[in-house]
């Protein structure tokens, strides 16, 4: 993809990239929407990915071309940065602005071209690997001292304020920071990673649904809101730091649906944790009813799942049984739906799924099985 996309940049801007970059998509394996909670999560990084090419360019001019739409944006250093209304140019202007508002202005213009193969619109955050990919461009090209972490920060800010999504730093920090063969658990106050490796004889089995999903103008910002409200009632910095005795204890007070919101989201930070000692000692069972919970949790507690993903769970986990787990990855709403599973069992779930999910929902599911892999990574064209 890489070697196309550098010979693509050459076509359109008569001169060969100094470098490429790589910037994967993630697969979150539990811990939904415990991010901007302060809480934990547990992603890895996939093999689909954002690809950049990129050159200074002398000028005072960023121009990028976006390979798979055959599409152009330009803009100019000096200014105000404007918004586009083209989506995924928003996502590079948005990192050009937040490296600048970092003190990392542009030293001169640059030409990149853009290409990938995240799913868009699946949980499988394509628009976090773009914005990490952009930024570790950016950073490599110009050589400024800004580590993994800060990237993600920094793509996270983007998102935040440019482009206007408030997400938490899940999806940044697994582009950024993934590590091949192993899940990420990330403790989304300190930013510490803790790499687990994932056992052999698992495989991680992506199912797209096909119902298609929004993060800016969906429900993500009212789950977020009702978060920081519930969050504010427990006299908490975020609602890691409630536990369930409090909840018990106080929530009465406290308006029925975000004391709802608030349960799962200290419930799904003791699943993640408790999922990660799982993963590290292979214990299947463990993990099947730990999904299992923080699916349901999703449907009934932070209600984000959709009619067709809740079908393709069901479907699933009847094949998987304890063998696994299975729930929906993401911001929810739609989009897909991960297992973790003995390979040997990918070929019966499958089977199961393309036998009765088209005939339940008129929709037809996407099967991807993925390793996990390293994170975002440059290398200079030769
Ligand atoms: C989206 C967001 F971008 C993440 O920050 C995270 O909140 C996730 O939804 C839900 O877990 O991917």
């Amino acid at each position: 993809m890489t070697h196309t996309l550098a010979h693509i940049f050459t076509q359109q801007f008569g001169h060969a990239p100094t470098l490429t970059v790589r910037a994967p998509g993630r697969v979150n394996l539990i811990g939904e929407h415990t991010d901007y909670n302060d809480g934990f999560v547990l992603p890895c990084a996939i093999d689909f990915a954002a690809h950049i090419a990129i050159a200074a360019n002398g000028s005072q001019t960023v121009r990028v071309y976006a390979a798979d739409y055959a599409a152009h944006d330009e803009f100019a250093l000096s200014g105000e940065m404007s918004a586009s209304p083209q989506q995924w140019a928003q996502y590079v202007r948005g990192v050009v602005w937040a490296l600048a508002e970092q003190g990392f202005k542009l030293p001169e213009g640059v030409n990149i071209a853009i290409s990938g193969n995240v799913p868009q619109g699946a949980g499988l955050s394509s628009s976090a690997a773009l914005e990490v990919g952009v930024a570790k461009a950016l950073q490599a090209l110009f050589d400024w001292p800004l580590n993994e972490t800060e990237l993600a920060l920094i793509a996270q800010r983007a998102e935040n304020a440019f482009v206007g999504c408030q997400c938490g730093i899940m999806d940044q920090l697994a582009s950024a920071r993934g590590v091949a063969g192993h899940a990420l658990l990330i403790d989304c106050r300190s930013l510490e990673t803790t790499p687990i490796p994932m056992p052999a004889d698992l495989a991680v089995l992506i199912v797209h649904s096909n119902v298609q999903r929004g993060l800016v103008g969906s429900e993500y910002n009212t789950r977020r809101a009702q978060c920081q409200t519930a969050a504010a009632y427990f006299h908490a910095a975020a609602l890691r730091d409630v536990d369930m005795a409090q909840w018990q204890a106080q929530h009465s007070g406290l308006d029925a649906v975000a004391a709802r919101r608030a349960r799962y989201i200290i419930q799904e930070n003791q699943r993640t944790l408790d999922a990660a000692t799982a993963l590290r000692q292979g214990d299947t069972a463990a993990l099947s009813r730990l999904m299992a919970a923080s699916h349901a949790g999703m449907k009934t507690e932070f209600e984000i799942t959709h009619p067709a993903v809740d079908c393709l769970v069901e479907l699933m986990a009847e094949i998987i049984g304890e063998q696994g787990g299975v729930r929906m990855t993401g911001g929810g709403f739609g989009g897909c739906v991960v297992a973790l599973l003995p390979h040997t069992l990918v070929p019966a779930v499958t089977a199961h799924i393309n036998a009765h999910y088209h005939a339940r929902t008129g929709l037809h599911e996407t099967v991807f099985v993925c390793t996990p892999q390293a994170g975002v990574a440059a290398s200079l064209v030769a």
